[in-house]
């Protein structure tokens, strides 16, 4: 064997050995949501023969209804870590309230929230899709079940936060606070391996990311600056090259790699945005700031941000550290376009 090989569980055991009090409770934890990744991995890859097997609602060879493919995300991560001991409540985007361990089930002292298949509308045409997730130390008393208190603190109290991209190849990409790291899944032996040491976003980027589509829907200072960064300029990064997917996950990866700036701010017609603060916003913000970039909601960092309600909306601006700032004089109104 050449070089050497650092899967996900010795990567998390080798961090965990910097904190001489660690229990191990927390690679248990991650290894359960390593697992139902590559659960929720093998079923997005058969997505495609859907109609062969069976279509959702439908009932498969095997006399089981087959479940849409989120429901069936969301299911394996709640079987995945309610019975492990190390969580005390769980929210995730496809449930309406918190997800209490069952009563069978020791209570622990984590708390877990995920969006189980982020941009789960895209996957007939066989674009990448993604599954979110963050985790809390819990706020209310041990022993006793957790609750919705649990789940609403700021993202700056995240232990753990990461996202696993079922695409070309599935990945998983976590920060526990020091530092990004990114793993890819090896299919021939199930492995999560390590292939993205330390990842930082570069301080300006050439992409932006923006639905264009509600251009006219959007505040006077979004529409200056998308204008402002599409204008030919001698400035090497103007125009800014347009990359749209519409898959969170897949629209976060590649910025977070090439550099740039994903926007998704309020509208006429969605005033508070469309993405979801616990799920979506925080988990990524965690990632972007441990990679170099920002994440803000127009008015502040989003990690900052107190959350009322579990299913909280908020704009989002995430990318490399000058094109957030560049925005942030436009949103001031500072900086205007002719
Ligand atoms: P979902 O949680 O219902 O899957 O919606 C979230 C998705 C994101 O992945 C993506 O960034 C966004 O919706 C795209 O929205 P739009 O189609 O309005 O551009
Ligand atoms: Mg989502």
């Amino acid at each position: 064997m050449s070089g050497k090989i650092i899967t996900l569980t010795r990567h998390i055991i080798e961090e965990q050995r910097k904190y001489p009090t660690a229990t191990g409770k927390f690679t248990d934890l991650m290894n359960d949501i390593a697992f139902a990744s590559k659960l929720i991995s093998y079923h997005v890859n058969k997505a495609g023969l859907m109609d062969i097997l069976g279509e959702t609602g439908s009932v498969n060879v095997q006399g089981e209804v087959v479940k849409k493919l989120d429901q069936f995300a969301n299911e394996t991560l709640i079987k995945a870590l309610d019975h492990n001991g190390h969580t005390c409540v769980m929210a995730s985007e496809e449930s309406d309230d918190i997800i209490p361990i069952p009563d069978e089930y020791p209570l622990g002292k984590y708390v877990v929230v995920f969006d189980p298949l982020d941009g789960s509308s895209n996957i007939d045409a066989n674009v990448s899709v993604g599954t979110i997730f963050s985790v809390y130390h819990r706020v209310t008393p041990e022993g006793r079940p957790g609750s919705v208190k649990d789940c609403l603190q700021q993202g700056l109290k995240q232990i753990c936060a990461g996202y696993v991209i079922y695409g070309s190849s599935t990945m998983l990409v976590y920060t526990t606070g020091n530092g990004v790291y990114g793993f890819t899944l090896d299919p021939s032996y199930g492995e999560f391996v390590l292939s993205h040491p330390n990842i930082k976003t570069p301080k300006k980027g050439k992409i932006y990311s923006i639905n264009e589509s509600y251009f006219e829907f959007w505040d006077e200072p979004v529409k200056q600056y998308v204008r402002y960064i599409k204008q030919v300029d001698g400035d090497t990064n103007r125009p800014m090259n347009s990359r749209y997917i519409g898959s969170l996950v897949s629209d976060f990866h590649r910025n977070l790699l090439y550099g740039g700036i994903f926007l998704y701010p309020p509208s006429k017609k969605a005033p508070k945005g469309k993405l979801r603060l616990l799920y979506e916003a925080n988990p990524l913000a965690f990632i972007v700031e441990q990679a170099g970039g920002r994440a803000i909601d127009g008015k502040q960092r989003i990690l900052e941000v107190v959350p009322k309600e579990l299913h909280q909306r908020t704009p989002l601006y995430i990318g490399s550290a000058d094109d957030i700032a560049l925005l942030e004089k436009f949103l001031s109104s500072e900086k205007k376009v002719d």
